[in-house]
């Protein structure tokens, strides 16, 4: 019976890392500037902790091994711990963790959560049960502002804009589709309407939430055309699995005739 369980925590040792080493399900290609770092920084983690977890298992494995049928059997089965070398193992756990946490804190406060490069393309992200919309400020820079009170998704008013009144918000572009170009740094401004939702594009390593109430900011630079599916990654009610829209990365010049389209569209 100890063997079986010490021939079976072997297996899980090298099935796992022979998955993390293989990894045959993974991201698909980045296409941002800033994935490369994220991506760095998932390959470290998953290096330390999966060398850790290794010697861990392995050694309990070898202990099951070696030691089974031992005439200290009670002895063992008795022990009391280790007073010194507990504390210094939780310490050590601890350092670590704390060390990853920074590294990743670093990269992220570096490349997504940091404010608005010069030139950003700024772009709200609405969150609702269950889609997302997204607002361009239009030729005047300047979002106008929205009035719950007038939110109606049967008249097409997503956002309660009131163009009548609201100077600022008369050129605002909504779309279902976020479209960004090429090679411009955009910065997106969540917001929700009803329940917390996240944001989150696989190729761009970008995931955050959408929460009533707050207003939360990222960054990218997407450097490659295409159609890219944007998702919600927070379980916010029976149609959650459906909320989903495409990220369009097109050349400046489309980037421009869409913007024309879509004013005329409004
Ligand atoms: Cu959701």
């Amino acid at each position: 019976m100890a063997r079986a369980l010490a021939i079976t925590l072997a297996l899980i040792v090298v099935v796992t890392c022979g998955l993390f080493v293989v990894h045959p399900w993974w991201f698909p290609d980045p296409i941002s500037t800033a994935a490369s770092a994220i991506d760095r920084q998932f390959a470290m983690t998953f290096a330390v902790c999966g060398v850790l977890f290794a010697l861990a298992q392995g050694t309990m494995a070898w202990f099951v091994w070696r030691y089974q049928g031992s005439r200290r059997r009670a002895e063992i089965r008795d022990g009391r711990g280790n007073g010194r070398m507990e504390p210094a193992w939780a310490a050590m756990v601890l350092l670590l963790f704390v060390s990853l946490g920074a590294a990743g804190y670093r990269v992220w406060a570096r490349d997504v959560s940091q404010g608005p490069a010069p030139g950003a393309l700024r772009v709200e992200v609405w969150g609702e049960q269950f889609a997302w919309y997204f607002r361009y400020p239009g030729p005047d820079g300047h979002f106008g502002p929205t009035h719950p009170d007038q939110m109606n998704d049967g008249t097409g008013n997503y956002l309660g804009l009131d163009r009548d009144h609201d100077a600022a918000a008369r050129d605002d572009i909504v779309a279902a589709t976020l479209t960004v170009p090429a090679g411009q740094p955009v910065e997106l401004v969540l917001r929700s309407k009803d329940v917390i939702h996240s944001f989150f594009v696989r190729e761009l390593r970008i995931k955050q939430d959408a929460t009533p109430g707050s207003i939360s900011s990222i960054r990218f630079t997407a450097e490659r055309t295409g159609r890219y599916e944007i998702v919600c990654s927070e379980l916010c009610g029976l149609g959650h699995y459906k909320m989903h829209a495409d990220l369009d990365v097109v050349t400046a010049e489309e980037f421009q005739a869409w913007l024309v389209k879509q004013a005329q569209s409004q």
